[in-house]
């Protein structure tokens, strides 16, 4: 799906307005002063890079008061509205957007930016958590909680300012998760009700990672371009330990890296978010160094990057 030479456009997006925790935003550059760039490069692909605006973008929002639940709205649409035009046009261009987070709201951009050159794509979602809540379910009302059901169109996804811009633009058949375990219970119940294909942990730990891969793909089909959101909360805490929602009993190091590998084999990826790299949580600096370098090898996993 992609134009030759393989071309993969690095969009740094330093944005925490979806969740409260400070120093989400610094992720992207110390994913890219650890060496992502030259890294992408090794493995054979042009690499380009930019850096969202995040700051002006930010700047035209006057004051953001909740709007019901939500926190922030005003900050999240404005940013994910402009990362929705960028991704677009980085695929419109024949090239692999990889975004750099940044929080996981961000994915309302870049899932929206996707599927306006590929309605088709499927969308692979690797998190700890579903990220699935409504404006009317959400109990954080952080919006790094619900990009999932503003692209799928939920009840309670039709509210300003994100419907001056945004149109549902996903379908419960088109998405699958791998890794779930906190999961809230108002999120169950969509799950259910939509029918969406979830592989939790429990089922990781039931079939192990290569068979739940293959029901993926069954799923999905493999034909199709493929969006690859990958929250690095899915590892476990001991993998990734910077990141603001750890969550106990995740993914090991080579179960999170055998997903970005085998959506590498299909040859149909046309996008990556790397999201959530907090560089000012964990113990010490061994934490974050170690992080990021997981945020480097998923890229370099999902980019093809191969173990022979
Ligand atoms: C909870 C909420 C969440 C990431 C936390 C948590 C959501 N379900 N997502 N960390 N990456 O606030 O809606
Ligand atoms: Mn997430
Ligand atoms: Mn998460
Ligand atoms: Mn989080």
């Amino acid at each position: 799906f992609l134009e030759q030479p393989a071309t993969v456009s690095v969009l740094s997006y330093p944005f925490s307005g979806g969740q409260p925790r400070a120093g989400v935003d610094k992720g992207p550059d110390h994913l890219v002063e650890a060496g992502l760039l030259k890294q992408l490069q090794s493995l054979g692909w042009h690499v380009e890079y930019s850096e969202g605006a995040v700051d002006q973008l930010l700047a035209t929002v006057k004051s953001d008061a909740d709007i019901g639940k939500m926190k922030q709205p005003r900050a999240v649409s404005a940013v994910t509205k402009q990362l929705a035009a960028d991704v677009a046009a980085v695929a419109q261009g024949g090239k692999l957007p990889l975004t750099l987070g940044g929080d996981h709201s961000l994915a309302v951009g870049t899932v929206a930016g996707t599927k306006r050159k590929f309605p088709d794509a499927a969308l692979v979602w690797v998190d700890a958590h579903a990220d699935i809540n409504t404006p009317l379910t959400t109990d954080s009302g952080n919006l790094h909680g619900c990009p999932v059901s503003f692209l799928l169109g939920l009840e309670g996804t039709d509210v300003a300012p994100f419907n001056e811009w945004l149109k549902p633009c996903l379908k419960p058949e088109d998405l699958v998760y791998i890794g779930l375990r906190d999961i809230d219970n108002g999120e169950k119940k969509i799950l259910k009700d939509l029918g969406v294909k979830v592989f939790t942990m429990h089922d990781v730990d039931k079939h192990g990672i290569g068979k739940v891969m293959d029901l993926v793909l069954d799923h999905i089909g493999r034909d199709r371009p493929i969006h690859l959101s990958y929250d690095v909360d899915a590892l476990d805490p001991t993998i990734t330990p910077s990141t603001g929602t750890p969550v106990r009993g995740g993914l090991n190091f080579r179960e999170g890296h055998y997903i970005a590998e085998a959506i590498a084999e299909t040859g149909n990826l046309v996008a990556l978010d790397v999201v959530e790299v907090n560089p000012s949580l964990g113990e010490d600096a061994a934490s974050v160094a170690q992080t990021v370098a997981i945020g480097c090898s998923l890229s370099r996993a999902a980019l093809g990057e191969t173990l022979l």
